[in-house]
């Protein structure tokens, strides 16, 4: 048994476990951990970021767009507590992160130690991480750590994923022991879990009854890989398929059977194709209120009268949104193969209904995509990128309304080419996600859409692009504000508070491009139309990181809402306002 520290195995159990990448800040709370990683046995890469939150995120995208994990390390108190915005995005939408902090060393545990939080409880700072993690360990002997990193990985990567959290108080960062190093193989299970025979049966039956099924698809195909059997099955059942914001990307959006996409920034066709099934078959999605429009009957779904299946990994989600007729627990990729074999094939269905749905959103879409007008529209930029971009490029996307814009309006054909932190649409995820995403896949074109309130959250990271030769392209939709917010102020209030960037009540507009310049990034302002396309090329041709700043309209440049999103409306606003909200929401169906 090989004598090593805290530190040591954890860079070792790392390398064993084929980890390439962490990212972190260093601090005193995690020196002799991040001693470690100098050891020739850890052929681990650590990057240096300029925010923790970021190291999270970036290992986040990371996930998202090759499916294997990396690791975050910080510090104790403050590196570690920057984490959490990280966390809990990837614990909203079931993304695989490792996360390791410092912690007070355990002689000096509730002293209240350099950065220690203790007034509550000693060390009180693992109890911050609980909600956003699916599990959490204090390590508290060297001779436990290679026990507590394969639980964690077993936890982070089985079933339904998520971020996990280890602490490794100081002096057992830098005290040694004689441990035996797993192997992470044998501490995962084997295969897929595969779903009952009697309830795929059960679920067979309701969709060859069927005369309208829909096929609703989340982010747990992607997880699971499963795109090839989603597709087989619905070409034998000749159902359209609609994605809600984590599913894009599970079905080509060429195919004559993707309708498009669901909930308040989802699609006409998507909406309605949805809406008017008399079965629903869900897999891997979790019905959000943003994603099924509040759950007012009719505008996303229909459920009931239309009955659904529901197939999860997860079996806290089934039921808990909508009634389930068939409940299948189970990884989507065996239980649609299963279930793709016990429906057989049916009779061609007419999907003309699909086909000029589709035409008439086109012909909306056209209008905004293809539109001059400058500042820009949200889709113009989209157009000219889809272009540039080769057919398996990957798209990042901030939240606002490039979110949305892009859900509509930037096709994808492939799994982990559209990234977009979906659950908790944390503004400052895009930049360092993007990051990660072109970490895992080099091969690949990696754009981030984002708008300028998200980009300036965590725009420090540029300089990780620069440093370590990184070549994402920053689209940044500048419009001086959270614009997407003011228009939700001004829908509902008629007025908006803050919102706009704005100095002496004039507008106040960050120069972007020349932010990019300060940390030493090609970048350009567009201004107009006829430059959009050459830009971008340039940008992706450069071979290095760039931004492109377009500057987009202050209005009307967000995505559509043809769905329903439940805000309220304030009790002195007395107009029809008032009435219309509360004769929307009597259409809810909250089970
Ligand atoms: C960390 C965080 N704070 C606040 C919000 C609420 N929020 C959602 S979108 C948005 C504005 C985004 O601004 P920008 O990136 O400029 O895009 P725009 O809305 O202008 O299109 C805000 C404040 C959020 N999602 N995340």
């Amino acid at each position: 048994m090989p004598r090593l520290t805290g530190g040591e195995i954890v860079a070792r159990t790392l390398t064993n476990y084929g980890v390439e990448y962490a990212a972190g800040i260093p601090g005193h709370g995690i020196w002799s951990l991040l001693d470690g990683f100098l050891q020739d046995e850890s052929a681990v890469r650590v990057f240096q970021v300029f925010h923790e939150q970021s190291a999270v995120h970036l290992a986040d995208g990371y996930y998202r767009a090759g499916g294997t994990p990396m690791a975050a390390i910080t510090s104790i108190g403050p590196g570690a507590a920057n984490t959490v915005m990280g966390l809990a995005t990837a614990f909203a939408d079931s993304t695989a992160v490792l996360a390791i902090t410092g912690g007070p060393a355990l002689h000096m545990k509730g002293h209240g130690t350099m950065q220690e939080l203790e007034r509550y409880r000693a060390n009180d700072f693992p109890r911050v991480v609980e909600p956003v993690t699916k599990r959490h360990w204090e390590v508290s002997t060297v001779a436990e750590l290679p026990f507590v990193l394969h639980r964690a990985f077993n936890s982070m990567l089985t079933g339904r994923p998520g971020p996990v959290h280890v602490e490794v108080p100081m002096d057992i960062q830098a005290a040694a022991d004689d441990v035996a190093l797993h192997d992470l193989e044998r501490r995962l299970p084997r295969g897929r879990l595969h779903a009952d025979p009697d309830a795929v049966e059960a679920a067979a039956r309701v969709l060859r009854d069927a005369r309208r099924p829909v096929i609703v698809i989340g982010g747990g195909v992607i997880t699971a890989d499963a795109a090839p059997q989603l597709r087989a099955l619905a070409e034998a059942l000749e159902a359209p398929v609609v994605t809600t914001w984590n599913g894009k990307g599970g079905f080509p959006e060429d195919h004559r059977l993707f309708a498009g996409s669901v909930g308040q920034t989802g699609t006409i066709p998507g909406n309605a194709i949805a809406a008017g099934a008399d079965v629903l078959l869900a897999v891997g999605c979790r019905f959000t209120d943003w994603s099924a429009s509040s759950y007012r009957k009719g505008v996303s779904f229909s459920v009931p009268p239309g009955k659904l299946i529901h197939i999860d990994v997860d079996p806290h989600e089934i039921g808990k949104n909508y009634p389930a007729e068939v409940g299948i627990v189970a990884d989507a990729q065996p239980a649609l193969a299963d279930l793709a074999a016990a429906v057989g094939t049916v009779a061609e269905r007419d999907l003309s209904e699909l086909d000029a749905l589709k035409a008439e959103w086109a012909e909306q879409e056209a209008t905004r995509l293809h539109s001059e007008q400058t500042p820009f529209t949200s889709q113009r930029p989209l157009r000219d990128l889809r272009r540039v971009m080769e057919r398996d490029g990957i798209v990042v996307a901030g939240s606002g309304n490039t979110q949305g814009a892009v859900k509509q309006s930037f096709p994808v054909y492939e799994p982990r080419t559209h990234l977009t932190s979906g659950g908790y649409s944390s503004m400052g995820w895009a930049v360092p996600a993007a990051i990660g995403a072109k970490l895992a896949r080099p091969d690949r074109q990696v754009a981030c859409v984002i708008g300028d309130g998200d980009f300036l959250q965590t725009v420090q990271e540029l300089g990780v692009c620069v440093q370590n030769d990184i070549p994402v392209v920053f689209v940044v939709q500048n419009n001086a504000g959270y614009m997407s917010i003011r228009g939700g102020q001004r829908k509902i209030m008629d007025r908006h508070i803050l919102s706009e960037f704005a100095r002496n009540g004039s507008e106040y507009r960050v120069d972007v491009a020349a932010v990019g310049r300060g940390f030493g990034v090609d970048s350009v302002r567009v201004d107009s139309s006829d430059e959009l396309e050459p830009a971008l090329a340039r940008a992706f041709a450069s071979g290095g990181p760039a931004v492109v700043e377009v500057t987009t309209a202050r209005d009307a440049a967000g995505p559509w809402v043809p769905g329903w999103w439940d805000f309220p409306v304030p009790a002195y606003i007395t107009d029809e306002r008032q009435d219309e909200y509360w004769a929307q929401r009597a259409e809810e169906q909250h089970q």
